[in-house]
């Protein structure tokens, strides 16, 4: 049974994470990084190359994380690379415009025709933060609607879940979160308009906007059902609630145009982060030029950020985009993504062990078990304890899934079809002993 890292070398990522105990809480800086819902301690990470990383211990595994979604062309990518070397050269931040921003804002726009005004920030919590700031200023209303097992960064008012009144006030989700926070947000199931259409008609006046993420990659790879998203638009669009879509995780990862452009739908707003800085610090929120102009120093809803549109985080991005945007880069993508799902269903069903498994573009999850999962309390009937088990048993094969049953897996420019093999064969030997 392949259930522990005994025979796997893990001395220095064993004395580093010790160290790391001592200095950073739960010695990660990053909740989900501490291995918690798996089991065992985190490999410590030396350096990547293509869709392999490399431990500290000379271990390498194949890549299914890709920094939770940024290194969608693999790591360390010649072109972006390079790029963000010469750029250095000229300096790493000026808190001044520069005419980078202007190449990265032009390139997210042409992809994204819904944004006629984008701004950046520093991650997909500044994004999502500060669109519900824009849309509340812009609508004069304080409440949001979001979706049970939908993540959108961590700030106050999204670390809730539904209340009592689920359709009508949250709880914190979090310690350290005000109930008169958490009172604004209203937490609905996901893919269920019955609840969706009903909350609204009893609350719009007080609705400023619903934020979704169009598929959902923070409780697996959740698919909405047809027609979910087209009715949420519809709603939204006929009580003027501003339409949000997180696409942090979805953009230029689902498709070039995001969720947005695979479902043709136009949101209001729309936040991005992840691939769009290119394994660096960027985050962005826009939309409609009208909602948008509310932002300063254009309007009166205030944000900011020392390193917002920092220049060589702009260069990361550009340079990523710029490899995206050629078609062949999304046809092996899509090539190598669906080897992988098609592979493990076979595998699933030869073994006999229950799972299900979605993807959409390049990103998936195998869920342990026969139901559908199409929300958050169907999500949650996985098996997590086999889980943990078939992430110990692959991390030892060599393959580094999400370390927790309910994140995204993710594919990238660099994975060929000699890794999806390998990927499948220790899929198969692993399988067979669960
Ligand atoms: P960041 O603040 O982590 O850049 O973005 C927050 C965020 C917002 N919206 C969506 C749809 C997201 O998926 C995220 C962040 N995703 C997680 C992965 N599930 C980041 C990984 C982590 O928290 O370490």
């Amino acid at each position: 049974m392949y259930d522990n890292f005994s025979t796997m070398k893990t001395t220095n990522s064993k004395r580093l994470y010790k160290k790391a105990l001592s200095l950073m809480p739960g010695g990660v800086n990053s909740p989900v990084r501490a291995f918690k819902s798996v089991g065992g301690n985190p490999i410590f990470i030396s350096y990547a190359k293509g869709c392999y990383l490399y431990d500290v211990d000379g271990n390498h595994y194949i890549d299914y994380v890709l920094s939770w979604g940024p290194m969608i062309l693999g790591h360390a990518y010649p072109t972006v690379t390079k790029a963000i070397k010469d750029a250095i050269s000229n300096g790493t931040s000026y808190g001044a415009p520069t005419e980078k921003e202007i190449e990265l804002a032009t390139l997210i726009k042409k992809a994204f025709p819904s944004i006629e005004k984008i701004r950046m920030v520093n991650s997909g919590t500044e994004a999502t933060m500060s669109a519900i700031r824009v849309a509340r200023g812009f609508t004069k209303r304080d409440k949001v609607i979001k979706f049970e097992g939908c993540y959108h960064g961590h700030a106050d008012g999204l670390l809730v879940k539904a209340g009592s009144g689920a359709t009508t006030f949250g709880v914190p989700d979090s310690l350290g979160v005000p109930d008169d926070y958490a009172r604004n947000t209203i937490t609905l199931p996901y893919n269920n308009l019955e609840i969706f259409r009903k909350t609204i008609e009893n609350n719009y006046k007080e609705i400023a906007c619903v934020i979704v993420e169009p598929v959902v990659g923070n409780m697996g790879c959740i698919i909405p059902r047809d027609g979910f998203l087209q009715e949420v638009r519809e709603i939204t669009q006929r009580y003027d609630i501003v339409l949000i879509f997180d696409e942090v995780m979805t953009g230029f990862r689902v498709s070039y145009g995001g969720a947005q452009q695979y479902y043709n739908i136009r949101p209001d707003l729309t936040c991005l982060g992840k691939v769009i800085g290119g394994g660096l610090p960027v985050g962005a929120y826009g939309g409609k030029s009208e909602i948008m102009s509310m932002v300063a120093p254009e309007g009166p809803v205030y944000q900011a950020g020392t390193l917002s549109g920092n220049p060589i985080a702009m260069t990361a991005g550009i340079e990523t985009l710029k490899v995206l945007s050629k078609k062949e880069t999304y046809k092996h993508i899509e090539k190598v993504t669906s080897e992988l799902a098609e592979g493990m269903i076979d595998i699933a069903k030869k073994v006999s062990v229950k799972t299900r498994f979605y993807r959409i573009g390049s990103m998936f999850c195998g869920y342990f078990t026969d139901k559908e999962v199409f929300d958050y309390q169907s999500a949650k009937t996985a098996d997590t304890d086999t889980y943990a088990k078939f992430f110990r048993a692959m991390l030892k094969e060599g393959i580094y899934l999400a370390p927790s049953q309910f994140e995204a897996g993710f594919t990238s420019l660099a994975h060929t079809g000699k890794d999806i093999e390998k990927t499948l064969k220790s899929a198969y030997k692993v399988l067979k002993t669960l």
